[in-house]
C-alpha cells in the first residue's frame, strides 16, 4: 500500500476497529489499488479513498414481530447506502443470525465495485437483519418481512435504493416485502425491489443469473488463460442455496460433473455426480436439509461438518455459501490436490491469505466482485424491464448475461496483464470497478 492508502486505511481501522469483515474487504481493495493510486494524484486531492470507505448513509432500525405462539420478538434491521456515484443504491438483503453492521458494510462496500463492473448504472448498498429464517413458518416469515418493510419503505425507491435477495432472501421474501411496500406507500413502484416473481415484474433468468454468470465467467477464464473449459472437469460447490444450485445446473450444461455440495451442517458427495433435479427439488421446493439428499440418491454419502467438503480433490472449486469459508489451510489443501480454478459465487468466501496463496500459486482465480456480478447484472435488467413496462425472454436475458460476464472476465485479466501481474485478477477487478466510480465521484464534486 502506498502512503496515502496506508494513512486512510489506518484511519478506517481506528474508526471501525470492531468491524473485521469490513476491514478485510477494504484491505483487499486498497492493497490492489496501490499502483493505480500512485498514477492518479487527483484521488488524494479529492479525498476519494476517505469518502469511498464511509457509507453515504447508514440506517439501523428495530424490527418487531410476533411469532405463531403470540410471542413478540425484536431483531435489528440494517440498510447501508454506501455509494451513489454511478446510480441508485443497489444490493441485496441478508437474513441470517450472523448479520451485524460489519457484515452488511463489507457486503455494501464490495457491491460498489461489483455494480460498477456490470457496466450498468447502479450504486452500492446492502441490508438485512439478524433474524433467523430457519424453522420459521410462512406466516412468521411474512410478518417479519412486513415489519422490516414498515421501516425500510421510507428509505428506498426506484430511483433511490433498490434492494434484492441474498442469503435467506429469495422470491418468497421479496414477494412479502413488495406487498408491504406497495401497501405502505400506496404506489406500484415495480422497480423498487428486484428478484420479484414473474407474475408481478420479475425478470426471467434472475433466479439463475448468479450461478449461471459465475460459470460463464469461469469458463471464459479457463479458455482465455489456459485454452480449457468445464468439459470433463470435476467440480465441488459449497452451499446449496440459490447461487450454488444454478451454478450446479450450468456446470452440467458445460460438460462438468459436480461431485459435492453442502449446507451449514454438512455435505453430500457422489463420484457419479450430484443430481441437479433431485437437489433442486429438495432445497428449493422442500427447504430440506442436504442430509436428506443421501437418502434419495444411493450413490451419495452424507458427511457431517461443512468444511470437510474441501478435503476432496477437484479440478474446479466454486465456493457459493458464505464469507471466509476458505482459509489458508483449505487453500493449501485444494492446491495440493490439484485444483486448477477457483470461482467465487459467494461474497468474500476466501480469506485474504487464501486469496493471495491462490494468486501466488498461479491458480486461475475468479474474484467474487467480478465472478458473481451476474445476479445484480440481471437485477439491473429487471429494473430496465420495469421502467419500460416490458418483459424480455429468457434467451434475451441469458444471452446478455453470458456476453457481459465474458466481457468482465476479459477486462479483469487484461488489466492484470497490463500491470504485469497476469494471474492477479483481484487487482484487475478492483481497478476496473474502482476507476469508473472514482471518476464519477470527482466529476460530481466534493459532496
Ligand atoms: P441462500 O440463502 O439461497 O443459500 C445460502 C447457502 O449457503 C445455504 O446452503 C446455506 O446453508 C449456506 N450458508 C449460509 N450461511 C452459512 C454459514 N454461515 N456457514 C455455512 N454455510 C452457510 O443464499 P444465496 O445462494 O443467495 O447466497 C450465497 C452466497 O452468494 C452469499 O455469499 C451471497 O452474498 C452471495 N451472492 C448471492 C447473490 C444472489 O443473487 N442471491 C448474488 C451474488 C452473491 P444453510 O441452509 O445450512 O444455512
Ligand atoms: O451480492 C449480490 O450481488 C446480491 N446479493 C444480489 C444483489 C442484487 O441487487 O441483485
Amino acid at each position: 500500500m502506498n502512503d496515502y492508502l496506508k494513512r486512510v486505511y489506518e484511519d478506517v481501522k481506528r474508526r471501525d476497529a470492531n468491524e473485521p469483515e469490513f476491514l478485510q474487504a477494504v484491505e483487499e481493495v486498497f492493497e490492489s489499488l496501490s499502483e493505480y493510486v500512485d498514477k492518479h494524484p487527483e484521488l488524494e486531492a479529492n479525498a476519494i479513498m476517505e469518502r469511498i470507505t464511509e457509507p453515504e448513509r447508514s440506517i439501523e432500525f428495530r424490527v418487531t414481530w410476533v411469532d405463531d405462539n403470540n410471542i413478540t420478538h425484536v431483531n435489528r434491521g440494517y440498510r447501508i447506502q454506501f455509494n451513489s456515484a454511478i446510480g441508485p443504491y443497489k444490493g441485496g438483503l441478508r437474513l441470517h443470525p450472523s448479520v451485524n453492521k460489519s457484515i452488511i458494510k463489507f457486503l455494501g462496500f464490495e457491491q460498489i465495485f461489483k455494480n460498477s463492473l456490470t457496466g450498468l448504472a447502479m450504486g452500492g448498498g446492502k441490508g438485512g437483519s439478524d433474524f433467523d429464517p430457519k424453522g420459521k413458518s410462512d406466516s412468521e416469515i411474512m410478518r417479519f418481512c412486513q415489519n422490516f418493510m414498515l421501516e425500510l419503505n421510507r428509505h428506498i425507491g426506484e430511483n433511490v435504493d433498490v434492494p434484492a435477495g441474498d442469503i435467506g432472501v429469495g422470491a418468497r421474501e421479496i414477494g412479502y416485502l413488495f406487498g408491504a411496500y406497495k401497501k405502505y406507500r400506496n404506489s406500484y413502484d415495480a422497480g423498487v425491489l428486484t428478484g420479484k416473481g414473474l407474475e408481478y415484474g420479475g425478470s426471467l433468468a434472475r433466479k439463475e443469473a448468479t450461478g449461471f454468470g459465475l460459470c460463464y465467467f469461469v469458463n471464459k477464464m479457463l479458455d482465455k488463460m489456459a485454452k480449457d473449459s468445464f468439459k470433463d472437469k470435476k467440480v465441488i460447490i459449497s452451499g446449496s442455496g440459490n447461487v450454488a444450485l444454478y451454478a450446479c445446473k450450468k456446470v452440467y450444461e458445460l460438460g462438468g460433473t459436480v461431485l459435492a455440495m453442502s449446507d451449514s451442517n454438512g455435505y453430500v458427495y457422489s463420484s457419479k455426480g450430484i443430481k441437479f433435479d433431485l437437489i433442486r427439488e429438495l432445497k428449493e421446493d422442500k427447504r430440506a436439509r442436504i442430509s436428506e439428499y443421501a437418502k434419495l440418491d444411493k450413490d451419495a454419502t452424507y458427511f457431517e461438518g461443512s468444511k470437510g467438503i474441501w478435503n476432496n480433490p477437484c479440478d474446479i472449486a466454486l465456493p457459493c455459501a458464505t464469507q471466509n469459508e476458505i482459509d489458508l489451510d483449505i487453500a493449501k489443501t485444494l492446491v495440493a490436490n490439484g485444483v486448477k480454478a477457483v470461482g467465487e459465487g459467494a461474497n468474500m468466501p476466501c480469506t485474504l491469505p487464501a486469496t493471495n496463496f491462490f494468486i501466488e500459486s498461479k491458480i486461475l482465480y475468479a474474484p467474487a466482485k467480478a465472478a458473481n456480478a451476474g445476479g445484480v447484472m440481471v437485477s439491473g435488467l429487471e429494473m430496465a424491464q420495469n421502467a419500460s413496462r416490458l418483459a424480455w425472454s429468457f434467451e434475451e436475458v441469458d444471452n446478455y448475461l453470458h456476453k457481459q460476464m465474458e466481457a468482465i472476465c476479459d477486462k479483469v485479466f487484461n488489466i492484470a496483464k497490463d500491470y504485469d501481474d497476469p494471474f492477479n485478477s483481484v487487482k484487475g477487478a478492483n481497478i476496473a470497478g474502482f476507476e469508473k466510480v472514482a471518476k464519477a465521484m470527482i466529476a460530481q464534486g466534493i459532496i
